[in-house]
C-alpha cells in the first residue's frame, strides 16, 4: 500500500486512520485535489496546489501548511513509493470534533492526508472516444469548490455507469454545464466553446492547460454557456480532466458524434497536450 502523508508525516498508509468525528468523514466538510504524476513528476503542481489553497479558503479552512512545504512534502511521497505514472489524492478537512452543523467554536486542527496511486494514461479510451449520457446538473450553486461533497457528481457518474458509459454530462434546464467529473467542450466551425469558469463549473487544471494551448496555436476559443441543442449540433465534443487529459467523445446517449471517431481538432489538442506534458515532465513512453 505504501506511504501516506497524515498531517504532515510520512507513515505507512495502513496506519493511516482518521477519527469518526472528522468532519470530512461526517459532513464531507473539507476539500480535495487529484495531481498527476508522469515520470515521478507532478504536472501542473503550482496551479492544483494554489485551487487547492483557493478551495480551503472558500470554506474558512486555513491550509496549515506554506504552498513551498506542501509541495516538497508530495515529491517526498512520489520517492517514497516510488511512483512513475499515477496521481496523487490529497484532501484537507476541517478536523475532529464533536458532531455539530456549526464550525467547533475553539480553533481544531486542520487534517491533511495524501497518499499515491498507480494509474495508467488512458491509451485505448483516448484513441477510441468515449460514450457519455446527459442528466440534469443536480448539484449546489458552488461547483466552483473542490468540495469532498460529491454526492450529486456521485448519482450522475452511477447514472452513466449503469448505462456503460464513461460520463454523465450535466446541464441546467437546457445549458450544458460539465461532466461529474470533467469538463465539457464542443467543437463548431473549428472553435473550441466551453463552459465559462464561473459558480456552476469546477475550474479545471486541465481546461486552463487546454485554454492556453488554444490561444498559443491560434485554435479560437469562445468561453461561454452552451445549450443543449448546440451540444447535438457539434462538430466534435471532448472532455478533459487531471486523469482521462483531452478525451473524445463519440456518443451521448444512442447518438454518435462525429460519426463515431475523435474529430480533427480534438485529435489537434490530444497531440499539444502531450508535448505540454512532455514540457514539464519528459518524455512519455
Ligand atoms: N469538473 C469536475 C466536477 C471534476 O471533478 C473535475 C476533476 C474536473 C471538472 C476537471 O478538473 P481537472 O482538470 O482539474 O482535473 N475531478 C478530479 C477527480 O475527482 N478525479 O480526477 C480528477
Amino acid at each position: 500500500m505504501g506511504f501516506a502523508i497524515l498531517n504532515g508525516k510520512m507513515i505507512d498508509r495502513s496506519e493511516a486512520k482518521v477519527d469518526v468525528e472528522d468532519r470530512g468523514y461526517q459532513f464531507g466538510d473539507g476539500v480535495y485535489e487529484v495531481i498527476r504524476v508522469y515520470n515521478g513528476k507532478m504536472f501542473t503542481a503550482a496551479e492544483h496546489l494554489e485551487r487547492f489553497g483557493k478551495s480551503s479558503d472558500s470554506i474558512g479552512i486555513s491550509l496549515p501548511y506554506r504552498t513551498e512545504e506542501l509541495s516538497a512534502l508530495l515529491e517526498e511521497l512520489i520517492e517514497k513509493n516510488n511512483l512513475q505514472l499515477g496521481i496523487i489524492y490529497m484532501q484537507l478537512t476541517r478536523g475532529v470534533s464533536p458532531r455539530n452543523h456549526a464550525f467547533p467554536i475553539e480553533k481544531i486542527a486542520p487534517a491533511l492526508t495524501a497518499y499515491t496511486k498507480e494509474f495508467a494514461r488512458p491509451d485505448e479510451s483516448m484513441k477510441k472516444g468515449v460514450s457519455t449520457i446527459l442528466t440534469e446538473d443536480i448539484r449546489w450553486l458552488r461547483c466552483d469548490i473542490k468540495s469532498l461533497n460529491l454526492l450529486g457528481n456521485l448519482l450522475a457518474k452511477q447514472k452513466a455507469a449503469e448505462a456503460g458509459c464513461f460520463e454523465a454530462i450535466q446541464h441546467r434546464g437546457e445549458n450544458v454545464t460539465e461532466g461529474s467529473s470533467s469538463n465539457i467542450y464542443i467543437v463548431k466551425n473549428g472553435v473550441v466553446i466551453t463552459h465559462e469558469s464561473n459558480n456552476l463549473i469546477l475550474k479545471g487544471i486541465t481546461k486552463d492547460v487546454i485554454l492556453e494551448l488554444c490561444l498559443e496555436n491560434n485554435i479560437p476559443v469562445e468561453e461561454r454557456t452552451f445549450t443543449l441543442e448546440e451540444l447535438a449540433n457539434a462538430d466534435e465534443v471532448f472532455l478533459s480532466s487531471t486523469t482521462s487529459e483531452v478525451m473524445p467523445i463519440v456518443g451521448i446517449g444512442d447518438k454518435k458524434v462525429t460519426e463515431g471517431h475523435p474529430g480533427q481538432v480534438t485529435k489537434k489538442l490530444q497531440k499539444l497536450f502531450q508535448l505540454e506534458i512532455e514540457n514539464q515532465c519528459g518524455k512519455l513512453k
